[in-house]
């Protein structure tokens, strides 16, 4: 009998993912370019319901038809040559799907190359790493509804389940799936950097240990901030090296990236939105590897006119108790924040690229199996089912109600952080980008002033329509 489904590229996330869909009672063809690797899963992880192949044709002969074919290898290069290699072998009517971490534009690319050939290509994100690609990832399918018909079982079955539904849901044409993965993945650099914003707060002002960080975390996973990364966080505090020392104190403060946060950096400012809190994460992680320059700097810039890095002698008036309090509600409000900006990036590309994007379900594809999974994205999802025409998630009735709920103690947490000289960038975005948004008269006039005065740009009037220059030199001169 032929394979249901086959499976390319047979690292951590093709291989697990055979496995699910094998688990799943689904039969899979498992093919890999270096194919000692296809023997390997063979005897290491082998699957009753696995077809090993040794040759691409020999692969694609495998699979029933419409043949499904699931390219997990690196994204970039190696998708298109798998593209051109199969494109051969391949009949009109079978679908390709990339699950790879591509870039949009070249799902994009790739639908419109493979269209022309009557070859279905859907571009899916998936999330969760490893642990997800084996027990159950979020999956975010782009390409035609048709194509998405023939795996659309597949990929609920073996996708994460939260509150009785599928983290999988169809999302739009073409790339709008590696698209809703990569605003995913700007949001989880937003979320880390924050929770670690908060982590310097308890320890840098608040005076807490480890194990006292370790139980605010646990206490606040019982919360609205209950979600995968609170719980990781909290488990992190716990673990301790062969000398007692936890490993946490002992690991090198630089952080690393392997570039989709910057991906949503970049297509935020094509796009013209304002996602200051993502793009607050992905500077701090710049930020991190400069170590050196870091070190240098503390004995150069100081804390203090006074020249010293002591703490300024300031009476907090307040015990850890109401810091811990300060610093929840501080972090719950620049998370809704974070999210909104993700979602204001999907309206913004769903306008661009004339998908049709249903926010509601986005959220809840996020719910589980994704490393952004959070309760309160159960409220967001109801917040855009009661509200899908707004502009932004803040205005609707529960966040706005949650944003002005806590917004006294964000101000009063980030007064305390700029006068102790705690960096919290993502925090401090997260206020910006409130007061900005609730500011009706902004001072964008004098900006407007100055560009029809240097460069006779023209300005527009509140009290008379029309495009308007003054002569601003000839008339300073008089
Ligand atoms: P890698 O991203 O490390 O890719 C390795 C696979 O790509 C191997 O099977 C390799 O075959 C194959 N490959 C390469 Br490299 N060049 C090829 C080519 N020209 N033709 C055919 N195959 C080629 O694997 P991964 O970590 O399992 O990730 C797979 C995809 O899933 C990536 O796009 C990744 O970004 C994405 N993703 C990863 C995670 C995660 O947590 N790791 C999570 C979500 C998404 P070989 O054995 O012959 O070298």
């Amino acid at each position: 009998m032929n394979s249901n489904i086959g499976v390319v590229g047979l690292s951590v996330m093709g291989m697990n993912l055979a496995l699910n869909m094998a688990d799943n009672g689904y039969r899979v063809s498992i093919f890999n370019r270096t194919i000692s690797v296809v023997d390997k899963v063979m005897e290491e992880n082998f699957h009753k319901n696995f077809t090993s192949t040794y040759s691409l044709k020999e692969f694609v002969k495998s699979l029933e038809k419409p043949r499904r074919i699931f390219l997990m290898v690196k994204s970039g290069k190696p998708v298109d040559m798998l593209i051109e290699q199969l494109i051969d072998i391949v009949e009109e009517g079978d679908i390709i799907i990339d699950g790879g971490n591509s870039f949009y534009k070249d799902t994009i690319r790739r639908t419109n190359y493979l269209k022309e050939k009557n070859i279905n290509f859907l571009g899916v994100g998936i999330s969760g790493g490893e642990e997800g690609a084996r027990f159950g990832p979020a999956i975010m399918p782009g390409g035609t509804e048709e194509a998405y018909k023939y795996v659309k079982d597949i990929f609920e079955d073996i996708s994460a389940k939260a509150y009785g539904e599928s983290c999988c849901k169809y999302i739009s044409e073409d790339g709008s799936g590696h698209y809703v993965k990569m605003v995913h993945n700007g949001i989880e650099y937003a979320d880390m950097q924050l929770i670690s914003e908060a982590y310097a707060i308890l320890k840098n002002i608040g005076g807490l240990n480890n194990h006292e960080i370790q139980k605010v975390f646990e206490d606040w996973n019982k919360s609205e901030l209950e979600s995968y990364l609170i719980e990781i966080t909290a488990n992190i505090f716990k673990v301790k090296e062969d000398d007692g020392t936890y490993l946490l104190d002992n690991i090198m403060d630089k952080a690393s990236q392997k570039g989709t946060g910057k991906w949503t950096n970049l297509e935020a400012i094509d796009l013209g939105v304002d996602i200051s809190v993502i793009s607050a994460a992905l500077n701090a992680r710049f930020m991190s590897n400069l170590k050196d320059e870091r070190t240098k700097a503390e004995n150069i810039i100081f804390k203090n006119t006074v020249g010293n890095n002591q703490d300024l002698n300031i009476n907090l008036n307040m015990d850890r108790k109401e810091l811990i309090k300060l610093v929840k509600n501080s972090l719950y409000i620049s998370k809704i924040v974070s999210y909104a900006q993700g979602f204001k990036l999907l309206k913004a590309a769903e306008k661009e690229y004339s998908w049709n994007l249903n926010f509601s379900e986005i959220a809840k594809i996020f719910r589980g199996g994704c490393i952004i999974r959070a309760k309160f994205l159960n409220d967001i999802s109801d917040a855009f089912v009661a509200e899908s025409d707004v502009d932004n998630l803040i205005l609707t009735k529960f966040f706005s109600n949650e944003i002005n709920t806590g917004l006294e103690d964000l101000r009063r947490l980030l007064s305390i952080t700029v006068q102790q000289g705690v960096p919290v960038s993502a925090m401090s975005s997260a206020l910006g980008y409130i007061d900005t948004y609730r500011t009706s008269r902004s001072s964008a006039n004098l900006i407007q002033a100055q560009r029809d005065y240097f460069g006779a740009h023209t300005f527009e009037r509140l009290d008379r329509e029309g495009s308007f220059h003054y002569e601003w030199i000839e008339n300073n001169e008089k």
